[in-house]
């Protein structure tokens, strides 16, 4: 029986109350898709449409999709983080035991920054990219799949922990020796490391994928300077992923291959080194927020351009502080450890460095406060969540210039300073960016507009829901409060726990706000039809219909200005140009499925290796070389759509279009 289900048992499931009822709820969750599936005979129409596409725009839906999903899981995980803090305090215990509250805490944090963050940057990324460089598709379609069920099937391996095995322990980031063996025996850590390993994976190679469409794929005419600064930020993304995520790969192999095989990379004894961990998580750790905040740093550039009806200001310098940020980023790793000793010296130049790195920062944020100056601004929701952007991104920012002072961060290190710093940046920074993205592009992958008036009362929320609840963290670090903190006793702290928890409700309102305001836009959506050009746009992707056709241009577009699409309607206005359109046949890829076994496969590899099923790891590994292997040998891979089918899409599609 052990060769079978290996160290997986009856006993593997959870104990505690509050995990039985969040396991509870994701079965009967699954099962009552599942069974709405086949009620209304949709499955065979998931799969064909959706599950097997190859189309850029429909699997960033996808993306934006499961992140969604895991932000209301995150949230759940944040809520019940909150309510314990705020009811733990002197003799009582809150909610959850301690080991379930780290294991929430590690469980918030990792879905948070892979699966919610990742997931809407490789969905806008997905939307908008191919479109903006005048593409029909990203450069490797069916890997751009594999990518995206790759990233699915991480998701799916951290949630099957709330149901059998339960989570890691050991924080975001698995600092060892807590996360080797002799401490964290259970399954909990191996799921933290093996979903992690595939969807990091996905990530690579999404990476690779988006770097060489940008390389390869932009339309006639779009030098590289040439380029929106969305795909800028897309492509210094690309570059820190591509140097960035290998590094993870191997540390979380080191740490696997010392759980599984005994070796002693990490340990705190025998020859291990737990410091040499923290050192390469960080050195890929960094560079990863910026990963993640740098494309939310274009859509803002391309919002406040829009909505003030300016040229972005300092368009070079804006190019020249990506790279900058780029660089820099990686060498800044070690501040999240000043504490670790390494003397005054290698303090001081690390202190440094994250200090230097705030000046690229701020000079964007001017370059957009400049774009604003004399513009004709417009405060549509997109731009709303610009003007919350400035005051929470540059409050998080001062308080890590602060933090960059050894001396300083020695007060402060892993405690809840720490902890609002990070979402002050994460949630105000990026968050808000690609929130301002989402309402920014909606309507043009949709065809409809999203009730701004519901839009507004939602930004309004998040921004005073985010303040009141991180404000009081930094109050509670500097009083002392550490960061996991499942009970505590100081004095005056539980006050400031109860309005942070408050704050958080409160950002739940600007969500269900949001959910409110799409629920409500699909039901006015025939009245608000959006129109190819719903903002006054400045770049490629609003020169075509809305929604966007599936194969994004019936002509390939000539490009001769970064604001091409501007410079266009400008031109149309002077003279109406009679020109006939020259359409030509296109092939674009098939649907395949192929992904979606891969991704099936490498989820067996790691369910095994959490379980130490070996057969299933066995299973695994052939499943994927063998689909690999079919997928190459099949040279029937796209179709072709005659000239003639073309002009009839394209006029489909311009006829949709309201006049304007
Ligand atoms: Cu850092």
């Amino acid at each position: 029986m052990d060769f079978i289900l290996g160290r997986l048992s009856f006993d593997s499931l959870p104990k505690e109350l509050i995990t039985q009822g969040g396991a509870i709820s994701i079965v009967i969750g699954g099962i009552l898709v599942v069974a709405a599936l086949i009620y209304f005979k949709k499955v065979g129409w998931l799969w064909k449409n959706w599950f097997t596409t190859l189309d850029a725009k429909k699997i960033g839906i996808m993306y934006i999709a499961i992140a969604v999903l895991m932000l209301a899981r995150g949230a759940a995980d944040a809520l019940m983080i909150r309510a314990q803090q705020a009811l733990a305090s002197g003799d009582a215990h809150g909610i959850v035991s301690s080991d379930t509250f780290q294991q929430v805490v590690s469980a918030h944090g990792t879905i948070m920054i892979f699966f919610v963050a990742m997931g809407l940057m490789f969905g806008l990324i997905n939307l908008v990219l191919p479109l903006m460089i005048g593409a029909r598709d990203v450069a490797f379609p069916f890997l751009n799949s594999v990518s995206f069920w790759l990233f699915a099937a991480g998701m799916i391996l951290i949630n099957v922990s709330l149901i059998v095995g339960g989570f890691s322990p050991g924080g975001w980031l698995g600092y060892p020796p807590l996360t080797e063996l002799a401490y964290s025996p259970g399954p909990g850590v191996d799921y933290w490391i093996w979903a992690l390993q595939i969807a990091g994976i996905g990530s690579l190679l999404s990476g690779i994928n988006f770097l060489v469409t940008i390389l390869k794929k932009r339309a006639p005419g779009m030098a590289l300077m040439k380029m929106p600064i969305f795909a800028w930020s897309v492509l210094v993304t690309t570059i820190l992923i591509i140097f960035a995520f290998p590094i993870l790969t191997a540390t979380l192999g080191m740490l696997g291959l010392d759980r599984l095989m005994g070796m002693h990379f990490f340990t705190a004894t025998q020859g291990g080194n737990p410091m040499l961990y923290i050192n390469l998580i960080w050195a890929w750790g960094h560079p990863e927020v910026y990963i993640l905040v740098l494309p939310a740093f274009g859509i803002f550039s391309e919002v406040v351009a829009t909505f003030s009806q300016k040229r972005l200001f300092g368009y070079k310098t804006m190019v020249g502080a990506l790279f900058a940020i780029m660089i820099l980023s990686f060498i800044v790793w070690l501040h999240h450890f000043f504490t670790m000793g390494a003397g005054a010296d290698v303090n001081a130049f690390f202190g440094i460095m994250t200090m230097v790195i705030a000046i690229p920062t701020g000079v964007k944020v001017f370059n957009w406060l400049f774009t604003m100056f004399g513009g004709r601004i417009r405060f549509k929701t997109p731009m709303l969540w610009f003007m919350c952007f400035v005051v929470t991104f540059t409050l998080g920012g001062l308080s890590g210039v602060l933090m960059a002072v050894p001396a300083i961060d020695f007060q402060v290190h892993n405690s809840l300073f720490l902890v609002a710093h990070f979402h002050n940046v994460i949630i105000g920074g990026a968050l808000f960016g690609y929130f301002a993205g989402l309402m920014y592009w909606f309507p043009k992958i949709f065809g409809f507009t999203l009730n701004e008036r519901i839009g507004k009362y939602a930004t309004y929320c998040w921004l005073v829901g985010f303040l009141v609840a991180f404000l009081p963290l930094y109050a509670l670090g500097l009083m002392g409060a550490t960061r996991r903190l499942d009970h505590y006793d100081g004095p005056g702290w539980q006050m400031l726990f109860v309005i942070a928890g408050c704050g958080v409700l409160i950002i739940c309102l600007g969500a269900a706000l949001m959910v409110l305001q799409l629920i409500v836009s699909i039901w006015q959506r025939k009245k608000n039809i959006a129109g190819s050009d719903p903002w006054n746009g400045r770049t490629l992707e609003w020169s075509v219909p809305s929604p966007a056709p599936f194969y994004n241009f019936a002509i390939t577009p000539t490009v001769t200005d970064r604001d091409n699409f501007w410079v266009e309607k400008q031109a149309a206005l002077k003279h109406k140009s009679t020109a006939k359109l020259q359409y030509e046949a296109i092939t674009l890829p098939k649907n395949s499925g192929v992904g979606v076994i891969i991704a099936a496969f490498a989820f067996m590899i790691g369910f095994g290796l959490i379980w130490h099923m070996w057969w299933l790891v066995v299973v695994g590994f052939v499943g994927v070389i063998v689909s690999v292997i079919l997928r190459v040998s099949n040279d029937e891979t796209e179709y072709m759509i005659t000239a003639k089918h073309m002009e009839q899409y394209d006029k489909l599609y311009k006829l949709q279009e309201p006049t304007v």
